[in-house]
């Protein structure tokens, strides 16, 4: 597909997203909260579930890193989306209130119990998750993990936003671009255990040791748990310890945000780049300030929109959920589930000066 086919298509699939998240605003379905977790949550049943859980609808659990994440709030937009598209579904859209797996086990445990129909997790550890997703399997409930993994025995699959391979080379690539191709860079990541950055973390050192990488240095990883404090003073951390630091790639929504921060308040706005994976919405601001030069991003949406629909094909019969199988996911055209159990969507899509302001209004 061509760059800029592929960008129509983008942004087409972003303005019906954040159309139809204002619309769901506009008519108050945001609002009600219907399911109490202990560490939080709120659940939105469109027209046809009328608001009910009891009502026989599909039940699927959204269950997040952690709550207060730009990045899962509009995945939750295109979860509602999805569910509105489809009818009889009701989000239930939860997760602990910092990410960790502890978190995560006590609100599968009581999704358990409520006896949902599916379970769709950005797991904070691919492996501490796992007893809790069996039993929730072997309970007859549909489990898939998105974003970041599960173990595969956790789940039927996992949808990714993207290739990780691709995720990981575009942000050497990026940092490559901004560089000139010579400096030392350093990593801010989110948590030590998160599934998706270090499967990223692990393609980035590969692109690295490559010769055409030769003049990038990566001195050292960090991580800032998704958190924005500790994401800040971990950044401020790499600054001062790396005097030399040209680049900071920050492969989470939260780090790249706290860097560019830090970038700007110790004055190094022009000496030192951050780049990685960021919502233009957050972004706008140091990119024109010029703290960031170009960051990376997939469609958040389109994610949840992707998750949701996809577990309801599951719990329906409409989809078999196995290797080498596909899933019709509505306006997303269909999943293929590779042998792996992995079945990943779109390319990472490019920011900096010339686009960030029209995307900021989406995501
Ligand atoms: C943060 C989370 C999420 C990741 C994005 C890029 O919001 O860590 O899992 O996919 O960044």
């Amino acid at each position: 597909m061509s760059e800029r086919k592929q960008r129509r298509q983008f942004l087409a699939a972003g303005l019906r997203g954040g159309l139809l998240a204002a619309a769901l605003l506009g008519s108050g379905l945001l609002g009600s909260a219907l399911l109490s977790c202990k560490q939080g949550g709120s659940s939105e049943a469109n027209d046809q579930a009328g608001g009910h859980p009891e009502a026989k609808g599909v039940r699927v659990a959204l269950v997040v890193k952690n709550l207060g994440n730009g990045f899962f709030e509009a995945a939750h937009q295109g979860g509602l989306e999805a569910a509105k598209e489809l009818g009889g579904v009701e989000v239930i859209y939860t997760g602990p209130t910092t990410p960790t797996a502890e978190g995560q086990i006590e609100i599968v445990g009581t999704l358990i119990a409520q006896k949902v129909d599916a379970i769709v997790i950005s797991a904070n550890d691919p492996d501490a998750l796992l007893p809790i997703a069996k039993r929730a399997m072997s309970r007859g409930i549909t489990v898939l993990s998105f974003d970041s993994g599960l173990a595969p025995p956790g789940r039927a699959f996992q949808i990714d936003a993207s290739s990780p391979e691709l995720i990981g080379q575009k942000q050497i690539e990026m940092v490559r671009a901004t560089l000139g191709g010579k400096g030392e860079v350093a990593i801010l990541s989110a948590t030590a255990q998160a599934t998706n950055q270090n499967t990223w973390i692990g393609v980035m050192k590969a692109a690295l040791a490559k010769p055409e990488y030769a003049g990038l240095a990566l001195v050292d990883v960090a991580y800032g748990d998704d958190q924005s404090d500790k994401s800040y003073r971990e950044a401020i951390g790499l600054l001062r310890k790396h005097p030399n630091l040209k680049a900071i790639i920050a492969p989470t929504t939260v780090g790249i945000t706290a860097a560019a921060k830090a970038v700007t308040d110790q004055g190094l706005v022009g000496k030192v780049f951050v780049t990685g994976l960021g919502l233009p919405s957050e972004m706008a601001g140091h990119v024109h300030s010029g703290a960031v030069d170009r960051f990376a991003i997939w469609n958040p949406i389109d994610l949840g929109y992707t998750a949701v629909y996809a577990a309801h094909q599951v719990v329906t019969g409409k989809a078999s959920g196995k290797p080498g199988t596909s899933v019709v996911v509505g306006r997303m055209g269909t999943l293929q589930i590779g042998s792996n159990g992995d079945a990943a969507m779109a390319q990472p899509f490019e920011f900096d000066k010339s686009n960030v302001d029209q995307f900021a209004k989406l995501f």
